[in-house]
């Protein structure tokens, strides 16, 4: 069995790599320990908001720490959310105060176009070891539909689909979601790694 920490304190994005990763990794999160800080998220980039976490992690956690900085990128509204999807709102604001800002600022717009993007990064001792990045492209509906998944899953339809993220489930969503495309080469390195 291989140990893998996710540097996450978003349940089901853990819930999602656990899936992706396989039987012979056992996954914990930031919910096991709930005396570190809270890594603050100051940068521009998923990247430099990946490195953040998993670097800051790795120095208060030993061995492999994994990262994911994730978000919507909507063309119609110049790439927002982006790097600031969780707190699209406001700070303290969840998920349903995002699709609902998502809806309203969508409302009438022509172009629906959009993409999620995740960078994940893989650090070790305050040192990182891998960066991978994925993304999937899409668009975005005026009405919620779905029930799975977490998010704006409810308002983005994966490009060659006809179902949102969240009508089409993890199993679905897994093979193809901007989280798969990152952590497919981080799996290679990863086993890699512990070879
Ligand atoms: P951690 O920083 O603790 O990992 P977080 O949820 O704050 O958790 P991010 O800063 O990376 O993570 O923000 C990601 C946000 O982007 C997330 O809260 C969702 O609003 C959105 N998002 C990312 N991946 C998504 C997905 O697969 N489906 C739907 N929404 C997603």
């Amino acid at each position: 069995m291989n140990a893998l920490f996710i540097a996450t304190g978003n349940s089901h994005k853990t819930q999602e790599i656990a899936g992706m990763l396989g039987a012979d990794f056992v996954v914990s999160d930031l919910s096991s320990r709930p005396e570190l800080p809270e890594v603050e998220e100051t940068g521009t980039t998923f990247s430099e908001n990946a490195r953040l976490k998993a670097v800051e992690i790795s120095k208060q956690i030993q061995g492999f720490i994994l990262s994911d900085d994730s978000g919507l990128e909507v063309d119609a509204l110049g790439g927002e959310p982006g790097v600031y999807s969780a707190r699209y709102a406001g700070q303290g604001k969840g998920t349903a105060e995002n699709n609902a800002k998502l809806m309203r600022e969508m409302k009438g717009k022509e172009n629906r176009s959009a993409r999620f993007q995740c960078v994940m990064v893989l650090a070790e001792a305050g040192e990182v070891l891998a960066e991978y990045a994925g993304c999937v492209e899409g668009s975005i509906i005026s009405e919620q539909r779905g029930s799975e998944g977490f998010g704006y899953d409810p308002l983005f339809i994966p490009d060659g689909y006809d179902l949102t993220f969240a009508e089409l489930g993890d199993d679905v969503k897994n093979q193809l979601s901007h989280r798969a495309r990152a952590l497919a080469p981080m799996i290679s390195f990863l086993r890699e790694k512990l070879s």
